[in-house]
Formats: C-alpha cells, sequence, structure tokens
C-alpha cells in the first residue's frame, strides 16, 4: 500500500528513525514509505509531523530575546527531604537567570502567558502563573511525594537550559482524604483521589483559560500509577512528561506540540544511546533530538499519548516508573 504521508504505522518501522533523527521539519516533504501490516488494526487517524506553527513563529518574534533565556528555576518550598505535616504543601520558586524579559505572568484577556509547569509525582502538571502569589498543594496524600517543575512559554513548549529543571521530594504526615483529590488552591486538580471515589467533570485546561472547575486532564488513573511508582533516583536518566495535557479543541487541536524535559540523558544527536519513544493510541515513533513536535491530524474524540524513554537495547530505562508515561487528552475538532 502506497501512502502520501506519514502515517503513525510508518513511525513504528525503523525508517522512521531515521528522518526524524535527521530533522523531521526538513525530511518529511519528499518520504513515501512502504506501509506494512501490522498488528493494531489500521488507524483511521494519520498523524503528520509538521514545522513549528506560524503562529508560534510570530508570537517568538513578537517576544522579541525572550526565547533565547536561560531562565534557572530553585525551589524553595518544600525544602528537599522536607516532613511536611498535614496535607498542605506550600510551593514557593525562585525564578532567577537570563531571564530577557521572561516573566511568568497570565494575560488577563488572553488567559495565556509565561507560566511555570508544575508536576506532584508523575501527575499531569498545572501552570503556575503568579509567582508572588501563593502557589499551594492542598488534600496530598500521607507518604512520599516528588515536585518537578520547570519554565514553560505561552504554549507550553518548556525552556530546557541546565537549571530550568528542578525537583525535590518530601514526605507527608497525616497527609489528606484518599477519597479526595489534590488540589492547588484554586481548585486545579493535582492528583486523583488513590481510593476510588467520584470522578469530576470534565472542563477547559489553563490553554483554554480559567476554569470554573477542576480539570480533568487525564488524572484518573493516578491510582494505578501510584501503586507503581518507587523513588527516584536523581543521578540517573529521567524523561518527565510535559504536553500534550488535557482538551484541545479549535485551533489549538491542529498541530498539536509534544513536549518533554531530560535529565542526565543525551539522545542520539546529542552523541548518546537513548531515544524517546511515542506512542499514541498504540502507534509508535522515535525522537532523537530534544525539542518539541507538532503532529497534524488528530481525530475528535479521546486519545492516549505515551512517552518512554528508551535505552541502546530498546527498553524502558527504569527510574522508579518514572520514565514511561502515558496521558488521556482530548480532541475536539471544529
Ligand atoms: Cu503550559
Amino acid at each position: 500500500m502506497r501512502i502520501p504521508k506519514i502515517s503513525l504505522a510508518v513511525f513504528g518501522l525503523c525508517v522512521a528513525a531515521v528522518f526524524i533523527s535527521a530533522g523531521c521539519q526538513q525530511a518529511n516533504e519528499n518520504q513515501n514509505t512502504t506501509a506494512t501490516s501490522s498488528v493494531t488494526p489500521p488507524a483511521t487517524q494519520n498523524l503528520t509531523l509538521v514545522s513549528r506553527p506560524e503562529k508560534i513563529e510570530q508570537m517568538m518574534k513578537e517576544r522579541g530575546e525572550q526565547d533565547q533565556a536561560k531562565p534557572t528555576l530553585r525551589i524553595i518550598s518544600p525544602a528537599k527531604n522536607a516532613t511536611i505535616n498535614g496535607s498542605t504543601v506550600e510551593v514557593k520558586l525562585e525564578l532567577t537567570g537570563d531571564l530577557k524579559g521572561y516573566k511568568p505572568h497570565k494575560d488577563p484577556a488572553s488567559g495565556k502567558g509565561n507560566h511555570i509547569h508544575v508536576i506532584l509525582d508523575n501527575q499531569p502538571y498545572e501552570a503556575y502563573y503568579e509567582l508572588d502569589q501563593p502557589f499551594q498543594l492542598l488534600n496530598v496524600s500521607a507518604g512520599d511525594h516528588t515536585l518537578r517543575v520547570f519554565p514553560s512559554r505561552p504554549w507550553h513548549e518548556s525552556f530546557k537550559n541546565d537549571g530550568a529543571f528542578q525537583m525535590v521530594m518530601f514526605i507527608v504526615k497525616g497527609g489528606g482524604d484518599e477519597a479526595k483529590p489534590t488540589t492547588t488552591n484554586s481548585g486545579e486538580i493535582m492528583a486523583s483521589p488513590t481510593k476510588s471515589a467520584a470522578k469530576p467533570e470534565s472542563s477547559k485546561s489553563e490553554t483554554t483559560g480559567a476554569s470554573p472547575t477542576p480539570a480533568r486532564e487525564g488524572k484518573d488513573f493516578s491510582a494505578i500509577a501510584i501503586a507503581t511508582m518507587g523513588p527516584i533516583d536523581l543521578a540517573k536518566p529521567l524523561l518527565t512528561y510535559s504536553r500534550p495535557k488535557g482538551d484541545y479543541s479549535g485551533d489549538d487541536a491542529d498541530p498539536i506540540m509534544l513536549d518533554f524535559w531530560l535529565l542526565n540523558v543525551k539522545l542520539r544527536d546529542q552523541g548518546g544511546d537513548y531515544r524517546v519513544r511515542y506512542t499514541i493510541d498504540g502507534q509508535s515513533g522515535f525522537l532523537d533530538k530534544w525539542e518539541p513536535i507538532w503532529l497534524t491530524g488528530w481525530t475528535s474524540g479521546p486519545h492516549t499519548v505515551k512517552l518512554e524513554l528508551i535505552d541502546k537495547d530498546g527498553n524502558v530505562v527504569e527510574n522508579g516508573g518514572y520514565n514511561s508515561t502515558a496521558r488521556d487528552i482530548t480532541v475536539t475538532k471544529k
């Protein structure tokens, strides 16, 4: 079967690795590749790699130098290995480094702006926009936790310079009601109940502005995820899933960006052995460059996106279970 565009089925083949590693933006124009049948039934969805969207290129120009910034974060609270009594965890961050005008802030009119991605354990991130205002995690469950933070742009692409990413582990004594979700002080859900309870209704993510009710963001399989998670080894390779997450509609649904953070990892294009495997609705491809990709051609409805850090032997790199992360997203086409 001849197909004019790169399909997800093709991503699963080794040829995909060659042109993706060579730079997907340039290479995908003239690639006609023969797809063979696989175990998975043919997907009606035909995802194609596209270059950085023009509207983002335009935003970058308007932002001046700030996309060349090297923001560095420090987690002031919770302190490293802190023991917190009660279920409220205060998150305090200090942003320094070569900022070139980069400042987290949500524009009230557009609902967008620079922000920090804050990840509790291996849950989808929540956005922290105003660093001088409190950001609290409420109803955090008892036990060991990990907090990861890194600066992001209005279109959710992370800064990838040294020092941008920070992580601490902390312990909660006492803890909250495990039948209720962990939320931020503004009501966004950070983690679903670890004991079964009613699922909150899906709503808008911060992509589309302020949401009156907490966003679901695919956080309802956290009980399973937490059960299999171990401690992170800070010296070992670590992949942090960032995007996509939540609900996408209209212009935001085409294309959709995949983005992630790598710690202690060199991918192939930097002379390393590692690769990032992405699997969308069961169909896989490999990334050999640490940069976001944009995929177009999503069908309306729910999708599962998994990102995994893969070693030279093709295995997921073990680090507390954190190097294989799946998220449910929902796409609503116009
Ligand atoms: Cu974001």
